[in-house]
């Protein structure tokens, strides 16, 4: 592979910005985003913006227009090269005669069909790998579910300094300040679902919708409820009908109940990962309480943790984070590695992924 240049970078850096633009509203598809260049001029750019509307190639070369033929083409993620919900895109590359496509990375898609060794084979130099990993990072719940099956776990806390994050009767609302619910409103925005369990509907009532930052979807509701115990009167049960995983057979109003038991009757996780998955869920955004997050986390479930910490102490008897069997020697302590840490008014957001 050739080493890219200043130019390429640049080109590419302008198609990753332009690929988040889709942040909120691509699921289940990827978030993609393309700029068409001749020389160093910009011919065309677009975006990616919604599932069955135009991927990006086909967005920007439409503004590139008669030009484009033989012009550098840059994009995150590979070309694809089958029908879905549109046509394949290295049709359409071929067809307005590009001279070289680069991408970001390559589509983990097994239906999208390797479009890079289709360009090459029409003639079309192509290259990939350019600012990968932030492309990879951009999509890593499309990733997730494309190579394991599941999609990508974030685990929301909002807790005080000594790791409470409510009250001994489930009081949680509210341990953080104003900026930090509405950062984690972005992170609710950005996933395709969003995931509580029966303890913190009972003790707080959570609509679970986005409602602070600007957005034209609403992430689909899901509620890990073992004994369907989620009483009709509940504020999630209205709006969008929700999504219930149970231990056990049975309805709830303006829900889809999925029976997934385990031998214990609670829900088997795992597999409702799997489940999610096959509905298009790429980012899982989990808001639960200590009991739902340890279970996630003893099995296997989370990926990454989003911490809000606040300059307080609740004190002994108010609840943790997670109920994780306490470890019997400090080299067996779970382990995360930090990603970020950000400031948001009074409170620090840690970022966080298991070492
Ligand atoms: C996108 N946007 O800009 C690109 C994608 O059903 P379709 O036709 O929208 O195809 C979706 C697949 O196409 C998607 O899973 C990914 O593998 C590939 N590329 N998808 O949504 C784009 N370039
Ligand atoms: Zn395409």
């Amino acid at each position: 592979m050739s080493a890219f240049g200043a130019f390429d970078h640049a080109m590419m850096r302008r198609a990753l910005d332009l690929a988040a633009r889709g942040l909120y509203t691509t699921t289940p598809n990827p978030r993609v985003g393309c700029v068409v260049t001749s020389g160093d001029e910009i011919l065309g750019e677009g975006w990616h913006e919604k599932a069955g509307g135009p991927h990006a190639e086909r967005v920007a070369l439409e503004k590139a227009g008669a030009r484009a033929a033989g012009a550098t083409v840059y994009v995150t993620l590979e070309p694809c090269n089958h029908q879905g919900r549109t046509p394949p895109c290295v049709e359409l590359l071929v067809t307005r005669k590009i001279g070289r496509v680069v991408a970001a990375m390559r589509d983990p898609n097994p239906q999208a069909a390797r479009g890079g060794e289709a360009l090459v084979a029409a003639g079309i130099r192509f290259e990939h790998g350019l600012m990968q990993d932030e492309a990879h990072e951009l999509n890593i719940g499309f990733v997730s579910r494309m190579t394991r099956g599941r999609p990508w776990v974030r685990l929301k806390v909002a807790a005080t300094l000594d790791g409470r994050t409510a009250l001994a009767n489930g009081k949680s609302q509210w341990i953080t300040g104003a900026e930090a619910r509405r950062d984690g409103h972005r992170w609710r925005a950005r996933a395709c679902a969003v995931l509580t369990g029966i303890g913190t509907v009972k003790a707080d009532d959570p609509r679970l919708t986005v409602r602070e930052v600007d957005t034209s979807r609403q992430p689909l509701r899901v509620i890990v409820d073992s004994r369907l115990e989620t009483p009709a009167t509940a504020k999630i049960l209205q709006g969008d009908k929700v999504l219930v995983f149970s231990g056990r057979e049975g309805s709830l109003p303006n829900a889809e109940v999925v029976a997934l038991p385990n031998p214990n009757h609670k829900v088997e996780l795992p597999k409702m990962l799997e489940a999610l998955a096959r509905r298009g869920v790429n980012e899982l955004h989990v808001e639960a309480g200590l009991r739902l997050n340890g279970s996630l986390v003893r099995e296997g479930c989370v990926d990454e943790f989003v911490a809000y910490l606040n300059p307080s102490f609740l004190g002994d008897g108010a609840q943790g984070m997670l109920d994780l069997p306490a470890v019997d020697a400090l080299e067996k302590k779970l382990s995360l590695k930090i990603l970020s840490l950000e400031r948001f008014g009074e409170d620090l957001r840690i970022v966080a992924r298991p070492a």
